[in-house]
């Protein structure tokens, strides 16, 4: 199963790397990919969607809801 977050404040590689790395920490995550162009991260796995959005606003960014 994949999911899809809106994320708002990434803009170079460096937050591409720090959201990757924060979501790849959540449990249930196989494997977490972000798009800088789309604003977008695409998560394998099963995790819970709030530990996704705690994550990424712990690592400092926005998740946009939808
Ligand atoms: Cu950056």
């Amino acid at each position: 199963m994949s999911t899809i977050i809106n994320i708002a404040g990434m803009s170079c590689n460096h937050c591409k790397m720090a959201v990757e790395k924060a979501l790849k920490a959540v449990p249930g995550v196989k494997s977490a990919q972000v798009d800088l162009e789309k604003g977008q991260a695409v998560i394998e796995g099963a995790p819970q969607r709030e530990n996704l959005v705690k994550a990424i606003e712990e690592a400092g960014y926005e998740v946009v809801s939808q």
